[in-house]
């Protein structure tokens, strides 16, 4: 592996790019969903993510994408049960994608580091605490509204700065709950309650949120928005759209980024890097 949760911690300092493997075990989520609920099948996967470079294993067993419904703790946790322990054997970082502390809880007892949350600490207010109780780092995402609704006519006057807006007010909630700031990282949430110039606006927009002080994570793997500019209506052909959404993430000053193709696009952010550094050499 190589990368240590504080090198990713450090990176918004460093610049060291780090790549978030997509682990769903989930039965619906919008390109994967059923592919990896099979405990075993989902193991296999981790291990292939690994392989081919992700230094960090985010596992969700709720699906978020636009309409979808809640997953109860109880059910999130049965189902993350026969798998997250076996993962967290790897030589890999585990991140657990949920917004209920129950579920994050199970998730770091079984050994994961990150808490992955797509509420930012808003939808259990008991998640926050427990991070900071636990040591464990914490992403904030921005979204507007709730996955059901999002893309129900999502609407922004300046959208750069009001995702910039809640991801310092999160923070400091973070902050306030006793998670320090260095265990922080900030997302703007590509596809959260977001039309399709708001996630270009954001993806160009990052280097208006690197100055928050955390490592900036996107997530625009295979999403809607890729289907829209390219018309590619397979979720599985989106490849190329994904490189370019993280490439020009990565020229914003982004340091982390979710991924289900991780072979592709953590060799895309290496030659992109390697072409940087020959600038000055
Ligand atoms: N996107 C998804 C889920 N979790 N977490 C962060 N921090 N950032 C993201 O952009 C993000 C996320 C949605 O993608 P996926 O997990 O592939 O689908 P689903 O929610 O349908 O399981």
């Amino acid at each position: 592996m190589g990368t240590s949760l504080e090198d990713i911690l450090a990176s918004g300092r460093t610049g060291r790019a780090a790549v978030m493997g997509i682990l769903n075990v989930t039965p619906d989520s919008f390109s994967d969903g059923g592919e990896f609920f099979d405990p075993a099948a989902a193991v296999v996967h981790a291990l292939r993510l690994v392989a081919e470079g992700a230094d960090i294993i985010d596992i969700g067993s709720e699906s978020t994408r636009p309409g979808s419904e809640r997953v109860p703790p109880a059910e999130q946790i049965r189902r993350i049960e026969p798998v997250l322990p076996e993962v967290a054997k790897l030589d890999t970082i585990v991140s657990i994608d949920t917004t209920r502390h129950e579920v994050a809880e199970f998730a770091l007892d079984a050994g994961a580091a990150i808490v992955n949350d797509v509420s930012a600490g808003r939808d259990d207010p008991e998640i926050l605490p427990l991070a900071a109780a636990r040591g464990a780092a914490v992403v904030l995402m921005h979204m507007l509204g709730q996955p059901k609704t999002m893309q129900q006519a999502p609407h922004y006057d300046d959208v750069v700065g009001e995702v910039r807006a809640f991801l310092a007010s999160r923070l400091a909630a973070a902050e306030a709950a006793g998670v320090p700031r260095g265990r922080c990282i900030v997302d703007p949430g590509i596809g959260f309650g977001k039309l399709l110039p708001h996630n270009l606006a954001l993806l160009l927009g990052v280097g208006s949120l690197t100055d928050l002080g955390v490592p900036v994570l996107v997530g625009p793997s295979r999403k809607r928005f890729i289907g829209e500019i390219a018309g590619a209506d397979d979720v599985g052909r989106r490849l190329g759209g994904t490189i370019a959404a993280c490439l020009a993430a990565r020229a914003g000053g982004a340091t982390i980024f979710r991924a289900h193709d991780v072979a592709d696009v953590a060799q895309a952010l290496a030659v992109a890097d390697a072409i940087r550094a020959a600038r000055g050499a």
